[in-house]
């Protein structure tokens, strides 16, 4: 090498150095996350385990005076929350360690009402100590729910409680190794049992806990830890809004730190709040927390967790899923079922991230520096990122896929160590040579996942369209997700008209009218379908691209309800009887009395072999009948009982109910209620249709 070539290449190699050592990160903006707070966000998925004295009495909160004796779960596992958590792809679980009925799973020291006096284990059993080793053993995290309010304690709402209270979490937090979470539910103070005053306490919520000291104890005892508050001083984590299963799809992590929260601020957090206080997006996957017989047959649907998965963690929240516990100890195996199937599922959409192999081009990037370019984005490195000039508000980011590929999934992070920053953002796909706009939304934050119609592109665009300062893109990801081929929903409403509904709407459906199974040479449903009389319809849902299909639904329907009239009420509303829909319901006026009947004038006189009851399926004062008359009538005057009795097991088996009978001729028809499952007047029905041969 000359010696001029040598000395201008010495001098190039130090301008790139010093053009890179100028290039520096962008400063914070506004609240950033804590270390604790960003180790539980990359966590993500972690379980809820709810147990206590209410898996015996079939409650959702307890009185306080529950029988400790009840408390005996013979063959309680917490290896196999673990394993199930664990296998579900959670990093930790949180336990019910005192509920608002005061019953602690722990041998406290604070009071009487705990594992110590219950028969299970000759009370010397401890579930903390149990789970706290599962979980080291699977490798999870341990949190801790101790409820605030306790119906139990005689010292509940005096000044007392709290110094019983702080040693409570004292001994929780002292005793089982590290805890990642404690948390306090916002329930609190109202009647209880109280030490056998049974009455009614109420609490200053903002004074009475005096959350401060007790922060400053949790912390020093567990200094790893985050806390989530609902009803108390703002914490590091805040409750969403809703045990429904979703955040806003604009969320912001922050909040002002003081003055109070409405509904909307959980759901979607504040754009210039002060505090960095993330969503954690708690919800069960039956409808209740604890286990109830009865919700058995509710467990939620693989296509309804994964709905919450992109509704939490696809919405820069975390997904805190609770099982309940059986009174044997273990978690059911329809619970552990699909929250496997969850984890294969999800495991699918993610394997294969289309970036990997692409190619990235900003249309701006900070300094000349390769430190801060769009590789850094599709690189799969959390702590590396694509950053512009700190001017630049509004930049773009393309990437490559170098020859056309199929996609339906878009995930994007930003590098939220330096704040939140993103306002608003699009993507578009180079679609045989023409960029199409694929979706608009909000917020990114740690994570955002978007989901759309299935595209072949060879290009992806990110468009930055708003943010608070230069943006911070730590990880893209592009995925081709398989449809989630559940068997098809078939209902029929009163007019006959029968809907195929998949859970995947990019599925394609076959199906017939006579019951035999489709398969891709049976019809192909585009849109509702007229029919009459008496079917028995069958559909598949199908995936074209992988020729995968779903087992096949088959749904009966007797005679078309097309004349019938609900005769024993004026209420328009009542024909959600008649819908078809199980999820809609008619009640009884409020003021009826039992017996309550309700009339059907079917139109024409039919033969009846019997009949079927759907009750309404809403968690709340259902109204389900157990006790029951059926009667026929030709002229809506003279009628004449043809069946009664009871509909066994109901209460646990809230689904259809069909009683048969001796053949009857009969345009009338009077379903009458006797007896509900709640011991009141309240009576419902989900669906009602007759029986005939
Ligand atoms: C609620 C409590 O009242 C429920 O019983 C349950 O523990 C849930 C997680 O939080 O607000």
């Amino acid at each position: 090498m000359k010696r001029t070539t040598l000395y201008s290449f010495v001098l190039l190699i130090f301008a790139i150095g010093s053009s890179c050592s100028k290039t520096e990160a962008p400063a914070p903006i506004g609240p950033t996350p804590s270390e604790n707070q960003m180790r539980w966000q990359e966590m993500e998925y972690y379980a809820f385990i709810h147990f206590s004295l209410n898996t015996y009495t079939d409650q959702s909160w307890g009185f306080g005076d529950e029988d400790v004796s009840l408390f005996n779960p013979d063959e309680l596992d917490t290896r196999q929350w673990a394993r199930i958590c664990k296998e579900a792809g959670m990093k930790g679980i949180i336990v019910t360690a005192k509920h608002h009925c005061g019953f602690c799973l722990w041998p406290t020291e604070t009071t009487k009402y705990s594992v110590k006096n219950a028969p299970w284990k000759d009370g010397k059993g401890d579930v903390i100590r149990e789970l706290a080793d599962a979980c080291k053993e699977y490798g999870l995290k341990l949190g801790i729910y101790v409820s605030p309010w306790d119906r139990n304690s005689p010292e509940y709402g005096k000044p007392e409680y709290i110094t019983i209270f702080r040693n409570q979490i004292k001994e929780v937090l002292s005793n089982y190794g590290d805890v990642f979470e404690i948390w306090f539910d916002g329930a609190n103070g109202g009647t209880g049992y109280y030490g056998g005053a049974s009455e009614n306490r109420k609490i200053d919520r903002t004074t009475y806990y005096d959350w401060q000291p007790t922060y400053k104890m949790i912390r020093e005892l567990q200094p790893n830890i985050v806390i989530w508050n609902d009803g108390g001083d703002r914490a590091d984590l805040r409750w969403v809004g809703t045990e429904g299963g979703w955040i806003g799809e604009t969320n912001w992590s922050l909040l002002h730190s003081t003055g109070d929260v409405p509904f909307e601020m959980l759901h979607y957090g504040v754009e210039n709040g002060n505090a960095w206080v993330p969503g954690e997006v708690n919800t069960s996957i039956r409808p209740e927390w604890f286990y109830h017989p009865s919700e058995d047959t509710k467990v939620k649907t693989l296509p309804q967790l994964m709905d919450t998965y992109y509704n939490s963690i696809g919405r820069n929240a975390t997904f805190l899923l609770n099982f309940p516990i059986r009174p044997n100890g273990l978690i059911d195996e329809r619970d552990e079922k699909v929250a496997l199937d969850l984890a294969e599922a999800v495991k699918e959409v993610f394997d294969e991230n289309l970036v990997v192999n692409a190619k990235a081009e900003a249309s701006n990037v900070r300094g000349n520096s390769r430190k801060f370019g769009a590789a850094n984005a599709i690189d799969s490195e959390k702590d590396t990122y694509w950053t512009t000039d700190n001017e630049v508000k509004t930049a773009s980011l393309t990437i490559d896929f170098g020859e056309a590929k199929t996609f339906n999934r878009f995930m994007a992070q930003e590098y939220i160590r330096l704040g939140q920053r993103v306002k608003s953002f699009t993507i578009e796909a180079l679609v045989d040579g023409e960029w199409k706009e694929l979706d608009k939304q909000t917020t990114i934050s740690y994570k955002r996942i978007l989901r759309f119609p299935t595209v072949k592109a060879t290009k992806l665009r990110l468009n930055i369209t708003d943010s608070k300062a230069c943006p911070l893109i730590s990880n893209i990801g592009v995925y081709d997700a398989p449809q989630i081929l559940t068997p098809p929903t078939i209902i029929r409403d009163q007019s006959g008209t029968v809907s195929i509904i998949p859970a995947d709407t990019e599925s394609e459906i076959y199906y017939t009218l006579d019951g035999t199974t489709p398969d891709r040479n049976s019809t192909k449903y585009k849109e509702p379908i007229q029919t009459e009389g008496k079917i028995k319809v069958s559909a598949i849902a199908f995936e074209a691209s992988s020729g995968k299909s779903s087992t096949a639904t088959i749904e009966e329907f007797d005679l078309s309800r097309k004349n019938w009239k609900i005769i024993s009420t004026d209420d328009e509303k009542a024909y959600a009887i008649l819908d078809g829909n199980q999820a809609t319901a008619w009640h009884q006026p409020r003021q009826t009395k039992l017996p309550s009947d309700l009339v059907i004038d079917l139109g024409d006189d039919l033969e009846l072999t019997g009949f079927r009851y759907f009750p309404d399926q809403t968690l709340w004062g259902p109204g389900i009948i157990t006790d029951y008359q059926f009667f026929v009538s030709s002229d809506n005057k003279k009628w004449k009982l043809v069946s009664e009795g009871e509909f066994s097991n109901i209460k646990n088996n809230p689904l259809w109910q069909a009683k048969n009978f001796e053949p009857a001729k009969a345009r009338y028809i009077k379903l009458r209620a006797l007896k509900n499952t709640e011991g009141n007047n309240s009576i419902g029905y989900a669906e009602f249709n007759i029986i005939t041969n």
